[in-house]
């Protein structure tokens, strides 16, 4: 227990995941139509968010946003009203996001099968991302140094939970019907399959010569220039400290982890993702 975090049921939460949005998920009521967009923190969220916001208003980029998405996870101070509470008021489909592992998430979500879209990044990429937002994120821990921070994320012991407990519980779901499983790197590589992708996933299609400007309304360049999505006046994230929209790279866990460090979390990974099959691209 901390100023910043407890824990529930074994997992690390912030404050921010009160009691009462824990309690809410077990009888918020899914609907088959809902989309949800899960991942684990800085895996791809926001890249994701955008790309099934521009495909749900038809890729016309003026209603872009008209939808809004409910992120249920957290109520943030200047919100008047639980997440969960606004989004039981929204027409259908709604567009849904969480961090939740399993044992927290809405219990419907798997009675229910709304569509699912889940994003993986490799855990060296997604834990660096995740240290410069404990540095500028105001709700949750800033660590020391990167070595406190890395032991953290070996152990599980970040807000949110294990990496390897969430991506195993999804990677073994990712041949249901209703889930599609994407990986950040291969997002990277080619955008506008990813795009085509989830777009044929959500029957949510692109129109015809569209693609080429989705494709650019999506790139890091054009979301790190658009202040709303990097977070630029937000009174929870310090900017100054590390921006929201970062560097986007596959690779720059290169600069912070020692080779003791990434042989350390090879063999973590080779031991909790056994037999698993999944694989991640780390270059
Ligand atoms: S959060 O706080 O959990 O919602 O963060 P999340 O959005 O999941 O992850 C943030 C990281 O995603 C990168 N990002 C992108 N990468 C490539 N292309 C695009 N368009 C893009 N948009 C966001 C963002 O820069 C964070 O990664 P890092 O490595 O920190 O740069």
């Amino acid at each position: 227990m901390s100023e910043f975090d407890r824990i529930v049921d074994g997992i690390r939460l912030p404050w921010a995941t009160s009691d009462e949005i824990l309690e809410a998920m077990k009888t918020f009521q899914i609907r088959e139509d809902d989309v949800w967009l899960v991942t684990y923190p800085k895996a791809g969220t926001t890249w994701t968010t955008e790309i099934i916001t521009v495909l749900s208003c038809g890729c016309d980029f003026t209603k872009r946003g008209e939808k809004g998405v409910n992120f249920v996870d957290i109520k943030r101070p200047n919100m008047l009203e639980f997440a969960h509470v606004t989004a039981a008021k929204k027409t259908s489909p709604r567009i849904m996001t969480t961090h939740m592992q399993s044992r927290h998430m809405a219990r419907e979500i798997i009675t229910k099968k709304p569509k699912i879209v889940y994003v993986a990044r490799n855990p060296k990429d997604n834990a660096v991302s995740f240290y410069y937002f404990h540095k500028s994120n105001k709700l949750i821990k800033t660590f020391d140094s990167w070595d406190e921070y890395f032991q953290a994320f070996y152990d599980g012991d970040l807000v949110g939970g294990s990496w390897f407990d969430m991506n195993l519980y999804w990677w073994n779901r990712r041949n249901d019907d209703n889930v599609l499983f994407l990986k950040y790197e291969d997002m990277k590589e080619d955008l506008a399959s990813a795009i085509v992708k989830i777009s044929e996933f959500l029957g949510w299609p692109v129109p015809e010569g569209k693609l080429e400007e989705v494709v650019k309304h999506c790139s890091f360049g054009s979301m790190k220039n658009n202040p709303k999505i990097n977070r630029t006046n937000s009174k929870i994230i310090d900017v100054s400290i590390s921006p929201f929209v970062r560097k986007g790279l596959v690779g720059d866990w290169k600069n912070y982890f020692t080779v003791n460090q990434s042989e350390a979390l090879d063999k973590l990974y080779e031991e909790k993702m056994k037999g698993s099959g999944l694989t991640f691209r780390y270059t």
